[in-house]
C-alpha cells in the first residue's frame, strides 16, 4: 500500500476512536426490597453529535441481564416492555425515568440498597462504549407495582 494512503486510513481510524460525543448524567439505581429480583437504572444520555446516535445494549455487575425498557399503556393496562434500542438525537437527549425508558436489570445477585453503587457499561451503534457509576438511592413507593409488571 502506498504509504499516503495508509496515513490517511490510520488517522481516519483513529478519529472514529476518541469521538466522544455520549455523556451520561445523574444515573441511578433503584433501591428494591431484598426479596425483589430485579431493579432499573435511569439516567440521562447526551449527544453532542451531529448524527443520532441510539444505546443498542447494556452490562452491569448487579444482575444477571441487563435489557433495555419502556413502559407504557398496551391493552388499557400499563406494562414494560423490551426495546430494541434507545434513540439519542443528534444535539440532544434522551431521558431514562421512572414510568419511562430505563436500563432493565433482571436477576439481582445481591441486595442493593441506597449508599451501594452499581457499575454499568453502555454501548452504542457509533461503537462508543459508556461505563458509569450509579448510585443506589431510595425512590416513592408507586415504583413497586411498576416493577412487578416486568415480564
Ligand atoms: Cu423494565
Amino acid at each position: 500500500m502506498n504509504p499516503i494512503k495508509l496515513f490517511v486510513s490510520v488517522a481516519a481510524a483513529a478519529v472514529l476512536v476518541l469521538a466522544g460525543d455520549i455523556k451520561v448524567e445523574n444515573q441511578f439505581v433503584k433501591e428494591v426490597a431484598p426479596n425483589m429480583k430485579n431493579s432499573a437504572a435511569f439516567m440521562t444520555i447526551k449527544n453532542s453529535g451531529n448524527k443520532s446516535v441510539s444505546l443498542v445494549s447494556a452490562t452491569n455487575d448487579a444482575s444477571t441481564i441487563t435489557e433495555l425498557h419502556t413502559h407504557g399503556k398496551k391493552d388499557g393496562m400499563m406494562v414494560m416492555y423490551k426495546v430494541e434500542k434507545i434513540e439519542v438525537p443528534a444535539h440532544g437527549e434522551a431521558l431514562l425515568k421512572p414510568m419511562g425508558l430505563h436500563v432493565m436489570l433482571i436477576g439481582l445477585n445481591k441486595q442493593i440498597k441506597e449508599g451501594d453503587s452499581v457499575n454499568l457499561e453502555l454501548k452504542f451503534d457509533n461503537g462508543e462504549s459508556v461505563k458509569v457509576a450509579a448510585p443506589v438511592k431510595k425512590l416513592a413507593g408507586q415504583m413497586k407495582p411498576y416493577l412487578d409488571t416486568h415480564k
